[in-house]
């Protein structure tokens, strides 16, 4: 495709390179930028210039004082905010073409198909809602109540250490096929994991289900690269069943030859958006709503690419969640006080996990303790304490009154 867009939108999370044909009269010109959605003229009306200067045009400002409605361009825009390939007045990024032609990614069918479907809920989200004090509908002021996003209504709850060198046991996680029906009206939250084969082609049919406001997500895939094989815009709202039927009919059209290659892309409210990726990075990687809110309270769910074993090893001795705090250590550290007046407080480390730490007299802490990657591979320690056994008597340090740190 051909067409030059005039202007582009980008969404949280994207990036684009463009080729600007500077063959318009020498002069200075205004590079213009304004915000959509949240940032529209409903809320802040944020806005930017720069100036486009043509060497030899005089060193003026470009005519015009640009304010937020002036700063909209009339042209071809590229990637508009809620409109797709249905939309023949823009340029969808799923008509866009990627130099690199065919890889696997595009075969006919793929391995694995996942539909991902949203929505803003008004669901009584344990976090900021609750029944029967300040649930969803008891606040009185409509524009007090919090809507809950969620994947397939699920809010993703990250466990408590890093799954990668954790490794849990998949009976940890759960998805779709694993909760309950009262999830779709109640508030569900726990480790929302989508496990492929390595090298498996997997295609995400992401659903915009549109019912509340008429909003926009980006969606970003961590670990790999996708291309968009189709995104489109169908109604006000849609559903996951009137899709499936949408594309069992044959109308949800796929590009399977040379569509666009992004790790970013949004999805038209009331819409959808294909994505394809070879799962060929093994390793746990998130997907998630790069709206930085959202992505907070559970906008996303994680990929488990390939088996432990096709993971990289974890480092020996690496630590574990719970492998740094012995049992014993929060009692002792609690309950003496310091006994010496140079501020500093005796505390007898034991316990599991310890034994390299028998017995240690913290005063101010040396924050050059920690652990480093050795040179001949592993991690070792150029100091006694684990930086989070650092961090805990810091904090209790501070508490009784007997810690100098530098910061
Ligand atoms: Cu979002």
């Amino acid at each position: 495709m051909n067409r030059g867009a005039t202007s582009l939108v980008t969404y949280a999370g994207e990036r684009y390179d463009f080729i600007l044909e500077a063959n318009n009269e020498i002069d200075n010109y205004w590079i213009r930028y304004r915000g959509l959605m949240d940032c529209d003229e409903v809320f802040t009306k944020a806005k930017q210039v720069g100036v486009l200067h043509y060497e030899g045009a005089m060193d003026l400002e470009p005519p015009g004082d640009p304010t937020w409605e002036e700063l909209h361009n009339e042209g071809l825009q590229l990637n508009a905010l809620n409109k797709g390939e249905e939309d023949e007045e823009t340029i969808s990024v799923a008509g866009m073409r990627s130099l690199e032609g065919y890889d696997d990614s595009l075969k006919e069918v793929a391995d694995y198909q996942f539909y991902v479907a949203y929505d803003f809920y008004a669901k009584n989200n344990s976090h900021f809602h609750r029944s029967p004090y300040y649930g969803y509908y008891q606040v009185p002021h409509k524009d007090n109540r919090l809507y809950t996003p969620q994947l397939n209504h699920i809010s993703m709850k990250l466990p408590s250490s890093p799954l990668l060198t954790a490794r849990p046991s998949t009976d940890n996680f759960c998805n779709s096929s694993s909760i309950d029906e009262a999830c779709t009206e109640g508030y569900c939250e726990c480790s929302h994991v989508l496990a492929v084969k390595l090298n498996s082609v997997v295609e995400i049919i992401i659903v915009d289900e549109g019912v509340t406001f008429d909003a926009n997500h980006p969606f970003h895939l961590h670990g790999h690269s996708f291309r968009v094989v189709g995104l489109r815009r169908l109604a006000k709202d849609i559903t996951v069943d009137e899709i499936k039927a949408y594309d069992k009919a044959g109308l949800l059209k796929r590009n399977l030859k040379n569509a666009p290659i992004k790790d970013t892309v949004t999805v038209p409210d009331g819409g959808y958006t294909v994505i394809r990726f070879k799962a060929d990075n093994p390793g746990y990687w998130l997907f998630h709503c790069h709206i930085e809110f959202h992505v907070e309270i559970g906008m996303a769910l994680v990929f488990k690419v390939g088996e432990h074993k096709d993971m990289a090893p974890v480092p020996r001795d690496f630590p574990s969640c719970g492998s740094y705090l012995p049992d014993n250590m929060l009692e002792h550290a609690t309950t003496e006080k310091p006994k010496s007046d140079d501020g500093t407080l005796p505390i007898k480390i034991t316990g599991k996990g310890l034994n390299q730490v028998a017995e240690r007299k913290v005063g101010p802490i040396n924050m050059a303790e920690r652990w480093v990657a050795s040179p001949k591979g592993g991690w070792e320690k150029n100091g006694p304490m684990l930086s989070a056994i650092r961090d805990l008597c810091l904090r209790i340090l501070r508490r009784v009154g007997a810690c100098n740190t530098e910061s």
